[in-house]
């Protein structure tokens, strides 16, 4: 049984993916960002950066205590590794989803995020930084869409944690100002992952977080976004 400590942002929606994707027994623990739960002592024990996603793994393959594993990346190269799932057979394949993941976690996901928040959570508008992040985001999927010419996946022939740690970073193009005509090969692998029923399982209700500006109260954007490196 696995833990999944969540709430559905992009990067939390990675590990719902997988999870609806595998059928892996796991139990969903909610972490409602907005009023600060993930500053817990109980949460930060097993996510020291104080952010989601999370799990516990209590049936580690040692047989060993339960298992805490943050960042997106590692839990999901942790359980591909572990269960051979959404993870290629072949080792150039492997090793290809493995670059993708971390041009995912390095590159797409933090550029992405930061053309979000300036579009859609900054309280004042900052055209240089809008314009950075919106641009950055726009190159990288340019670069996602020239790897997807003349390929279903990402990486080998079939889906792995690849295609899973980009979606979520894929499906909120619009709200980033991204048109995905202009990246044809993209679109058509957005669309056939997001047809599938796990995809649409994990996203029942889920909506896209930059579509519109946030209206956030004081209490939550200093939960949110007032840290220091006091905590
Ligand atoms: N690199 C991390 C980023 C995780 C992340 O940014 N999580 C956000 C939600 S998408 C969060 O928990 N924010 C709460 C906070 O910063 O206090 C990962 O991929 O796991």
């Amino acid at each position: 049984m696995i833990d999944l400590h969540y709430a559905a942002t992009p990067n939390g929606l990675k590990l719902r993916l997988y999870l609806e994707e595998t059928g892996l027994a796991h139990r969903i623990v909610p972490v409602k960002l907005s009023a600060g739960e993930q500053f817990a002592p109980e949460f930060l024990a097993i996510s020291p950066n104080n952010k989601i996603p999370a799990i516990v793994d209590h049936a580690p393959a040692d047989g060993g205590a339960p298992l805490p594993v943050f960042e997106s990346g590692a839990i999901l190269l942790y359980l591909a590794r572990k269960t051979g799932l959404l993870w290629p057979r072949a080792e150039r394949d492997q090793l290809e989803a493995t670059q993708w993941l971390f041009w995912q976690m390095a590159g797409l996901g933090p550029m992405a995020g930061q053309a979000g928040h300036f579009r859609a959570h900054a309280p004042e508008a900052v055209p240089y930084a809008i314009d950075r992040y919106t641009r950055e985001a726009a190159r990288l999927y340019g670069v996602l869409d020239r790897r997807l010419q003349g390929r279903e996946f990402i990486a080998g022939e079939e889906l792995s944690i690849a295609d899973i740690a980009c979606y979520p970073w894929v499906l909120p193009h619009a709200g980033l100002g991204h048109d995905l005509a202009a990246t044809p090969d993209l679109q058509r692998w957005f669309e056939r992952i997001r047809a599938r029923p796990a995809t649409q399982r994990a996203y029942a209700g889920v909506d896209d977080p930059y579509a519109k500006p946030a209206n956030f109260t004081a209490a939550e954007r200093q939960a949110l976004f007032g840290q220091g490196a006091q905590g």
